[in-house]
């Protein structure tokens, strides 16, 4: 989407509940009332009542329209609705929908596929999305309305917009019965605007849809998406997609079919994800090294010429340099996961972010600051995106991707996920003499380990720190936070590989 484009959201919502449509549908007795006809019936209505504001405000060329049906029950007339307009309507409740976190993952895919379906050239385009709802559950519709206006604002923070301009209407009495909820509500700047504006503007056919106005824009300029953790952690959009199916093209099959992803076990336990580990072996200092002694590794194999250019990508977008290692772990469905920790900085670079790129289906990551354990943030890991993860944030915080069962099947990927975390590494094996050379060693350049063989009877390749020692220091850096003291805890180099 061009930064030029703007949009004018008016987002309406009908209501459906019996005392505001009609005296029919009132003589009608409850049972008939929640029968599926009955409510198609009303679907259809409301397609007419649509189509007659379109044409009525002269808005017809200029306004999309997007009806989005909230409803706390299983509602299966949609379907037929979708298939008799099938640009008309994205359904956001299904009978699958039981959680609150199911319905957010349902929101923001039809946000996201109404959006993937427009043109990317419309400028200035207003889109009237209109959210009809039969619930008389005022807290948990209006939870659902939050949820949808919050992911929207989220979703339309993250295009390269210049400005949207928002104008909601909502029920007068939704409004007026959760009016405390409204305030209490973490995006009450968002609703602050609240404008007593009642309009009973458009009472046709017996649907409602005036209420209580509240305008709102939403600002957003460049790529770099938000800011979490310490406020060195950033989302960088790495690929772009014109067409739904660009998504599924870019590198996907490839990434499947090309990387040799192995099981791999923790103290003798299999991880619940499939790993391949690749580097660039530097022609003088050798093989980059990333330590984990507990886990029973895959070898770290020469990366494949299509991670390079996945690797090249992350490199141009992020301005990041020198990545030389890649760990690439397949989340092949919601029970995937890697539970919480921190990486441990022994072999990275102390100037490079940790870059994450995500490709297939969305999950993600939590974090959570070590100090204050209330504290808890999520980052979105959404196909093409990277996370640029700071130093400081690693420090400071945790991160997991936890289970997620769940997850809802993309359409395009399925259930499953890979991740490509890419770092640079200053400890390598070094190729001729097969010794530890670097940040993590003792010997921070060849020549210390020449020289030192040189002066010394002793070998200089000899363990002078037993493998408990290095998990022992991991450990540390795992639990410490701010008082965690790099020289005093990594200074001396370990030559455990
Ligand atoms: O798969 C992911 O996105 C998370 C990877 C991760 O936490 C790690 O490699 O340390």
């Amino acid at each position: 989407m061009s930064k030029d484009n703007k949009y004018h959201f008016i987002i309406k919502f009908v209501d459906f509940r019996t005392r505001y449509i009609s005296d029919e549908a009132k003589a009608l007795p409850a049972k008939e009332m929640l029968a599926q006809d009955y409510r198609l019936h009303q679907l259809q209505k409301l397609m007419n009542f649509i189509r007659r504001l379109e044409t009525s405000d002269g808005s017809e060329k200029s306004s999309d329209n997007f009806l989005v049906e909230i409803d706390l029950s299983p509602f299966e007339s949609t379907e037929d609705m979708i298939r008799q307009s099938p640009n008309l309507l994205t359904p956001i409740s299904s009978p699958e929908i039981t959680t609150e976190k199911a319905r957010q993952q349902t929101i923001t895919s039809s946000i996201q596929n109404f959006f993937d379906s427009r043109e990317s050239s419309h400028h200035d385009t207003t889109i009237q999305l209109f959210i009809a709802t039969f619930s008389y559950d005022f807290r948990l519709l209006f939870r659902a309305i939050t949820t949808f206006v919050t992911q929207l604002t989220e979703f339309l923070q993250e295009l390269n917009q210049s400005s949207v301009n928002l104008q909601i209407t909502l029920l007068e009495d939704l409004v007026y019965i959760e009016r405390p909820y409204i305030m209490e509500n973490k995006h009450k700047n968002f609703f602050k605007n609240i404008i007593n504006n009642y309009s009973d503007e458009s009472h046709v056919d017996g649907f409602s849809s005036g209420g209580i106005h509240i305008t709102a824009t939403v600002e957003s300029s460049n790529a770099i998406m938000n800011e979490w953790g310490e406020g060195d952690t950033k989302l960088v959009k790495i690929l772009e997609f014109q067409h739904p199916y660009d998504r599924v093209e870019s590198y996907w099959y490839r990434i499947l079919n090309e990387i040799p992803f192995s099981e791999m076990f923790n103290q003798g336990n299999k991880v619940p994800r499939l790993i391949s580990i690749q580097s660039v072996e530097d022609p003088i200092v050798g093989r980059p090294l990333y330590r984990h002694p507990n886990d029973e590794e895959p070898p770290n194999i020469e990366m494949i010429p299509l991670v390079r250019e996945i690797m090249a990508l992350v490199e141009q977008s992020t301005g990041v340099r020198g990545l030389n290692h890649v760990l690439i772990q397949h989340y092949r469905d919601g029970r995937d996961n890697i539970a919480q920790h921190s990486d441990k900085t022994l072999d990275i670079d102390k100037e490079t972010p940790i870059l994450n790129l995500s490709f297939g289906c969305s999950r993600e990551m939590f974090i959570q600051n070590k100090q204050n354990r209330n504290r808890k943030e999520k980052i979105p890991l959404q196909h093409g995106e990277c996370v640029i993860f700071g130093l400081l944030s690693n420090q400071y915080w945790y991160h997991e991707v936890p289970k997620d069962v769940t997850m809802s099947k993309d359409p395009l990927f399925g259930t499953s996920r890979v991740s490509f975390t890419f770092r640079k590494i200053a400890t390598f094996v070094h190729s001729e003499t097969g010794c530890l050379i670097g940040q993590g060693s003792p010997f921070k350049t060849i020549n210390d380990y020449i020289l030192r063989q040189s002066h010394s009877s002793d070998d200089p390749s000899e363990q002078t720190t037993t493998r408990q020692d290095l998990i022992n220091a991991f450990g540390k850096e795992n639990r410490q936070s701010k008082d965690f003291n790099w020289e005093e805890v990594y200074g001396q180099g370990f030559l455990i590989k």
